[in-house]
């Protein structure tokens, strides 16, 4: 039984943030009551919001006279636990109807030629995001879950993680992110995104969002970005793609009960045995809602035969009156549906019955029920709750849905017909296709969206966000290195029998440098491994990215063992030749690759090529930072299509892109040195970037790995720059040992040491 699902931990609280609270105000009895409205986002997020105590913020419907909301209006919504934010007229057309309305929703939709911006309705945006924030700081606590709903409220996570960074945030989109091409139109780009990265978890309808949202990331903000993590300011946002579900249960249960019994056997006289194509919309400009009755249009002029026996229902919501494009929208509807029923409607019988108004959901139910066809065709939509509803609200497994191929719903219902909405030659072929089919296709069709939709409902979306929320939060940098556990683990490595020490080089030993051939050790950096390589039972390797000639050029004199090329060359303290640890590697696809790199280092001034004995990499540190970026994001898609099969792996680090033999890291490298370790070994490691990691996890459980900067990672500890490495390194190296002992670090710096 689903009710049954646990949502949150002990104690844990759910915060919910939306533009629009959930609720009816209405007066009975002389006393202002708010009821919660059913459906939707309230149907999955009140059972959580209800039973761990939390609270839902936002706008209860009722401009406010001043900065105060209405004692009476307050009152009514603390008592179903909300808080109303009170926004006057002037506030509510600028950041309502005119941000969110007139250039959000637009922009968002690939409707550019719609979109409105004025600077001052910007700072109301801003302004209101604001009160919406402070309203959330009111009542939110440390730990306590916030999840943030929809473009109305893009800046809010920013603003909460500013001042208070202990709570786990989640921001919802209910839109289209559009591709990076258009979203860059938007003139405060920059801040949105900024605002959206302020939360621990950044969802969407689906993938396709997803990635334009990660490539805005890099375009805009120069962001380096993973599949699904974006490590920003020492955190990591998880990115995620799960589609809003719809109480399935209820529409199944809904369509059973006899008052919607009553209401479909109506339909059903009305018809008089035509066969029934729906269309349920808000009256929007995205819906396609003229194109769709002109495709029903051109069904009848090429099929004139099936004027007397098909009809359709077309239910439009009023929705934003008050922006004029949706005034025109309703002028050019009802022109077209009095146009279809004066050309193909016969003395009592109009094909077209078009109503502009909201329906009951008991009356969508029969209708959803009644239509053989739904034809839910929007030019864009992030979602679209219709086409599910319309499946689940089926008792048999018979009817067909056509679905627009611009939907986010287009993505999970692949049974459906899809359609481009644009072309209304193939709307009127495809319903044609669709009261064509036999009742066999309808269920291979129906049958399995049908179980899909029962499924992957509204608390499963529930569950799955809030559950990332809390997961992603807890995905946080490691503790800084400090301490009484300092002390003690010095102590230990006083007393250890042996040592063993795994050391990075670039941003770790060494800070990083603009260009790779800056990073020259310095003789503060050569004296501290000379005084750790010299140190007795003491085994020292840098473990580094860079070939193995490098290497020796600059390390090649200090007691230390050098591991090159992540992995793929060996060379102990004393010797001279470097091991290959793969010699089989097969490089065939060098040759191909280094051509690559090279046109990419002529587009992108300031980038270089860097050939390795067995990788090449290609550097964009010195490089435009957006334009490298950018640049490293069509690379790595272009390397992968290239390389596909091949046994190599396409790395993106830190400013660099790197194709390198598959199967040698700095993990593989360091195994066997690991396994001849003797019990008692103090065994340390630091690292700061994604290869490091393959050597984190490596190591013994009693090993201390530390990161190098701030990020989550395998090692349980971190310090924040090389020169604080430097400065442990070097006390721990002059720490009195209870070994026979060799002075200190000739070279650490006065200033490493205070
Ligand atoms: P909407 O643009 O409102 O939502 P949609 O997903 O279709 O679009 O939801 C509309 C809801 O309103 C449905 O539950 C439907 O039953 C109801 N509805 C529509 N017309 C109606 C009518 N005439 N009478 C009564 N009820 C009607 C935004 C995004 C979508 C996304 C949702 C949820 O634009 O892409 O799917 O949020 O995330």
């Amino acid at each position: 039984m689903k009710d049954a699902r646990p949502i949150l931990g002990e104690g844990e609280r759910l915060v919910l943030v939306s533009n629009r609270l959930p609720v009816i105000l209405q007066r009975q009895g002389g006393k202002l009551q708010a009821e919660m409205a059913a459906g939707g986002l309230a149907t999955g997020l009140s059972r959580p919001h209800r039973e761990t105590g939390g609270w839902w913020i936002g706008w209860p419907g009722r401009p406010s006279q001043n900065e105060q909301l209405d004692p009476e209006i307050d009152a009514a919504l603390r008592q179903q636990r909300m808080i109303g934010v009170a926004l006057t007229e002037a506030e509510h057309l600028s950041y309502y109807t005119r941000i969110s309305n007139r250039c959000l929703w637009p922009l968002f939709h690939y409707f550019t030629d719609q979109v409105e911006y004025a600077e001052d309705d910007w700072e109301t945006y801003r302004k209101v995001n604001r009160k919406f924030t402070d309203k959330v700081l009111e009542v939110a606590q440390d730990g306590d879950l916030v999840f943030v709903q929809d473009f109305h409220l893009m800046l809010v996570p920013e603003m909460l993680r500013r001042q208070r960074p202990g709570l786990r945030i989640g921001f919802f989109l209910h839109i289209p992110f559009p591709s990076s091409e258009i979203y860059r139109v938007l003139p405060r780009r920059g801040e949105v995104l900024r605002g959206l990265l302020g939360a621990d978890m950044v969802a969407f309808h689906t993938l396709d969002y997803l990635r334009h949202f990660r490539s805005s990331l890099r375009r805009v903000l120069g962001l380096e970005v993973g599949p699904r993590i974006v490590p920003y300011e020492g955190r990591e946002v998880q990115l995620m793609a799960q589609p809003l579900g719809i109480d399935a249960e209820e529409w199944r249960a809904r369509g059973k009960q006899p008052k919607v019994r009553e209401q479909f056997e109506r339909l059903q006289q009305a018809a008089q045995g035509r066969r029934i194509i729906l269309g349920v919309d808000r009256l929007d400009y995205t819906k396609g809602i003229p194109a769709r009755l002109k495709g029903f249009a051109k069904l009848l002029e090429n099929h004139p035969e099936l004027a007397d026996q098909v009809m359709m229902i077309q239910v439009a919501v009023p929705s934003r009156v008050e922006v004029e494009a949706y005034r025109h929208l309703k002028d050019e509807v009802d022109r077209l549906a009095g146009d279809i029923n004066s050309r193909f409607g016969q003395p009592g019988f109009e094909p077209l019955h078009y109503q502009f108004r909201g329906v009951s959901p008991d009356a969508l139910s029969a209708l959803y029920q009644i239509a053989d066809v739904a034809l839910v065709t929007p030019l864009r939509d992030g979602l679209n709750l219709v086409a599910k509803e319309y499946v689940a609200a089926r008792t048999r497994d018979d009817g067909v849905l056509i679905l627009g191929e611009f939907t986010g719903a287009a993505w999970e219902l692949g049974e459906a017909l899809q359609i481009n909405p644009f072309d209304i030659a193939g709307i009127a072929e495809t319903l044609k296709q669709a009261l064509d089919m036999s009742p066999t296709e309808q269920a291979r069709r129906m049958a399995p969206m049908r179980r899909r939709v029962g499924q992957a409902d509204v608390h499963l979306w529930a569950d799955k966000c809030l559950d990332t929320i809390r997961k992603a939060h807890d995905l946080k940098p490691p503790p800084l290195f400090q301490g009484e556990l300092r002390s003690k683990l010095e102590q230990s490595w006083r007393r250890a029998p042996r040592r063993l020490l795994f050391l990075d080089y670039d941003g770790t030993l060494r800070e990083l440098t603009t260009l790779p051939s800056q990073a020259v050790p310095d003789e503060a950096l050569l004296g501290l491994l000379h005084a750790l390589g010299r140190l007795p039972a003491t085994e020292v390797w840098v473990v580094s990215g860079r070939p193995p000639d490098l290497l020796d050029e600059w390390l090649g004199e200090t007691p230390v063992g050098l591991i090159a090329e992540h992995g793929a060359f060996l060379r102990p303290a004393g010797q001279t030749n470097f091991q290959p640890l793969h010699p089989q590697t097969a490089l065939d696809w060098r040759q191909e690759v280094q051509e690559i790199f090279e046109k990419v280092a002529s587009r992108v001034p300031g980038s270089l090529v860097e050939a390795k004995p067995f990788g090449l990499a290609w550097h964009y540190r010195a490089a435009d930072p957006s334009h490298g970026v950018w640049q490293a994001r069509d690379l790595t898609q272009h390397l992968e299509e290239v390389l596909g099969g091949q046994p190599v792996e396409v790395l993106s680090g830190n400013k660099v892109v790197e194709v390198r033999p598959a199967g040698i890291d700095k993990g593989s490298a360091v195994q066997h040195l690991l396994e001849r370790v003797e019990a008692g070994t103090f065994v340390l490691a630091a690292g700061d970037d994604k290869t490091d990691e393959d050597l984190f996890r490596k190591l013994p459980p009693s090993a201390l790995a530390l990161l190098i900067g701030a990020r989550p990672s395998a090692a349980p500890y971190r310090l924040p720059d090389p020169k604080a490495l430097r400065h442990l390194l070097a006390e721990w190296a002059a720490a009195p040992s209870f070994l026979p002992s060799i002075s200190v670090a000739e070279g650490a710096s006065k200033d490493e040491q205070a």
